[in-house]
């Protein structure tokens, strides 16, 4: 075990110097991977999916496209039970991404977030308004 500790910082020391010859990886642009019709700007089902997704997958830890029980609250409890009964619309007792992103949808869980970024209040949020929501947040620029 310990011949392991000097191959170890050799490797660090060898991703240090990939890291410092290649140029930063750009930036994921969050704004067209939330432009799901590529219209050029985000309407509010749009904003509701990017931000239900990027929970959705969080939550499902095994990556198999839906969230169970299990995965929604390893401590469920009755009040934690009726909101996942809330988005499993079928019934199956496993919440999709379809059923997640319509009940945060009809229950105008984003809302709030569209409304504020949309300043000129045209209905949809431009890649300008997003970033200027974004640079209103606190935390690293996005
Ligand atoms: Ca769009
Ligand atoms: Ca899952
Ligand atoms: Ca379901």
């Amino acid at each position: 075990m310990l011949s392991l500790r000097p191959l170890l910082v050799v490797a660090s020391s060898v991703f240090a110097l990939v890291s410092c010859q290649t140029t930063p990886p750009a930036q994921p642009d969050r704004f067209a991977d939330a432009d799901t019709n590529k219209d050029g700007l985000l309407n509010g089902t749009e904003i509701n999916n990017y931000f239900v997704s990027g929970i959705f997958t969080e939550r499902d830890t095994n990556h198999d496209g839906v969230i169970t029980k299990a995965e929604w609250n390893p401590e469920m409890d009755a009040a934690e039970g009726k909101l996942f009964d809330a988005r499993d619309t079928n019934k199956d007792g496993k919440v999709t991404l379809a059923e997640a992103e319509a009940h945060a949808l009809k229950a105008g869980t984003y809302s709030s977030v569209i409304k504020e970024a949309d300043t000129n209040k045209d209905g949809s949020v431009s890649r300008e308004e997003a970033k200027a929501y974004y640079a209103s947040k606190e935390g690293p620029a996005r």
